[in-house]
C-alpha cells in the first residue's frame, strides 16, 4: 500500500466515525447499573423497578417511557407532597443531564410495573425497555431481589 492510498483510507474511516457521532442517538450515550426489581408477594398488582441511569454525551437525554416484559404496562412515577404526606405519582418523563445521571430509587423517582402477568421472585430476570424523546430504545435486564 502506497503512502496516498493510506492517507484516503484514514480519511474515509475519519468520514464513518464521524458520520456515526452525528447519528448517535440517546440510548446510545446512556448506560445503565444496578438496575433491579424487588420481588413481590403473591397476587400483588403492582412492581416496581430501580436503576442508575448515566449520560455520557453532551446532550440532556429525555425518558418518555418504559415498558417491562412483566407487566401490562410501565410508568415513570416520581413523588409528591401532598397535604403534609408524601404520595407518589406519574411523571411525563426523566431527564438524564448531559455527563449527569439519575437515580431511580426508593422514595424517588421510579418505575412502576403495573398489571404484573406473573408474581416476581427471586433470581426471575425482567426485560425492560427504556424509550427516549428522540424514539431510541434501550433494554436492559434487571434481576428480581428477594424481599427483606
Ligand atoms: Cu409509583
Amino acid at each position: 500500500m502506497n503512502w496516498i492510498k493510506a492517507r484516503l483510507i484514514a480519511l474515509f474511516v475519519a468520514c464513518l466515525v464521524s458520520a456515526g457521532a452525528g447519528a448517535q442517538v440517546a440510548s446510545d450515550s446512556i448506560t445503565v447499573t444496578d438496575a433491579y426489581v424487588p420481588a413481590t408477594p403473591p397476587g400483588a398488582p403492582n412492581g416496581v423497578a430501580f436503576m442508575t441511569l448515566r449520560n455520557h454525551s453532551g446532550t440532556d437525554s429525555i425518558l418518555v417511557a418504559a415498558n417491562s416484559s412483566v407487566s401490562k404496562v410501565a410508568e415513570l412515577h416520581g413523588h409528591e407532597s401532598h397535604q403534609g404526606m408524601m404520595r407518589m405519582r406519574r411523571v411525563a418523563q426523566v431527564v438524564v443531564p448531559a455527563g449527569g445521571m439519575v437515580k431511580l430509587e426508593s422514595g424517588g423517582l421510579h418505575m412502576m410495573l403495573i398489571g404484573l402477568q406473573q408474581d416476581l421472585r427471586p433470581h426471575n430476570r425482567v426485560a425492560i425497555g427504556l424509550v427516549f424523546s428522540d424514539g431510541s430504545e434501550l433494554h436492559i435486564e434487571a434481576p428480581v431481589h428477594g424481599l427483606r
